[in-house]
């Protein structure tokens, strides 16, 4: 199994901002040469995913897009289902979000077999062979795992150790949450004063995020230095953990977290939060331009990035208005 991270072309973010989007917004009709686009969304988990679903629906509008959108309610089963439905009903592309990196060799050579090209938005997949997929666009989760060390490197300057980190992990199996621990790891390892002393998944919601909390500060009292969370939600929900045990979020427990969501922007300003790593969802205008390339049988790059960066609490402030998502 090859984990596909394929760099072949970088689209800089300047195409994320400057392409147009999937036709007029409003209600025009489908074109009689719309591209019929069968999408299957992870689920509507977290800020991020909603906004995602937002950019994406805003882009694949007619008269261009015919979209058939599907939510997996966070399910693989729920999206092997979809994209057999999108398969049976003859669609010209299918675009998806994979909710974890593995099980889907099958389902991926039933649309190669019907010649159904598929394009990933998002999250990666690890398939035995590349061919069966065009082209993935989404952010760099290792990278961003490395964005959040160092932050917390940085952050810790001039103090001694053992200093005792709790890591909140997205949904097990997903590239995100696989991608953001081993880029984390990688950076923190290199210096002996951190422990990760607790890791547990939260599946990006805000809920689990602030039991799994509960339960580490139960189990370690007050021994913990830093949380990392793996997405803003769960960082979100164990800031109300943390209150709600009597601690002080930002200060007594200094948290770093990734997507760059209003949410963290606020939680920045009440200096409950210390820093997020953006991660852009806003991929809908990029996602229609591959989709019309590959509908068109055009060759396009095997991984397209998009550029984003690290937000601290000094900054929320004035960079709150400026967030569209
Ligand atoms: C990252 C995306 C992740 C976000 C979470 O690209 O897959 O899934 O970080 C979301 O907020 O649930």
């Amino acid at each position: 199994m090859r984990k596909i991270l394929g760099m072949a072309a970088l689209l800089c973010a300047a195409v994320l901002a400057g392409c147009s989007g999937g036709g007029e917004g409003g209600q025009a009709a489908a074109g009689e040469d719309a591209i019929t686009v069968g999408f299957s969304q992870v689920g509507a988990e977290s800020e991020w995913r909603t906004a995602n679903t937002r950019s994406v629906k805003e882009a694949l509008v007619a008269p261009d897009f015919t979209l058939r959108f599907s939510d997996a309610q966070q399910k693989q089963e729920n999206q092997i289902k979809a994209l057999r439905s999108f398969i049976a009903q003859g669609v010209d592309v299918i675009a998806f979000s994979p909710v974890v990196e593995t099980g889907w060799d099958t389902v991926l050579r039933e649309a190669k077999a019907a010649n159904i090209p598929v394009v990933l938005t998002d999250r990666a997949v690890n398939v035995s062979d590349d061919a069966l997929y065009a082209t993935l666009i989404g952010s760099d989760f290792v990278e961003e795992g490395r964005r959040a060390a160092r932050w917390v490197i940085e952050d810790s300057q001039g103090k001694d150790g053992p200093i005792r980190i709790v890591e909140l992990q997205g949904t097990v199996g997903s590239a995100p949450a696989n991608d953001r621990m081993r880029g984390f790891k990688e950076v923190i390892d290199g210096d002996s004063r951190f422990e990760i002393v607790r890791s547990q998944s939260g599946d990006f919601t805000r809920a689990r995020g602030k039991e799994v909390m509960e339960a580490f500060l139960k189990a370690e009292g007050d021994g913990i230095d830093v949380l990392f969370a793996h997405n803003d939600d769960m960082a979100i929900g164990a800031i109300q953990a943390i209150e709600e045990a009597g601690r002080k979020p930002g200060t007594d427990i200094r948290i770093v977290s990734i997507d760059g969501v209003r949410g963290a922007f606020e939680a920045m300003k009440a200096g409950k939060l210390n820093a997020t790593v953006e991660c852009n969802p806003l991929l809908g205008p990029q996602l229609a331009d591959l989709i019309r390339e590959v509908h068109a049988g055009r060759e396009v790059p095997k991984r397209v990035m998009v550029e984003e960066g690290v937000f601290t609490q000094d900054q929320a402030d004035a960079e709150l208005p400026n967030r569209k998502y």
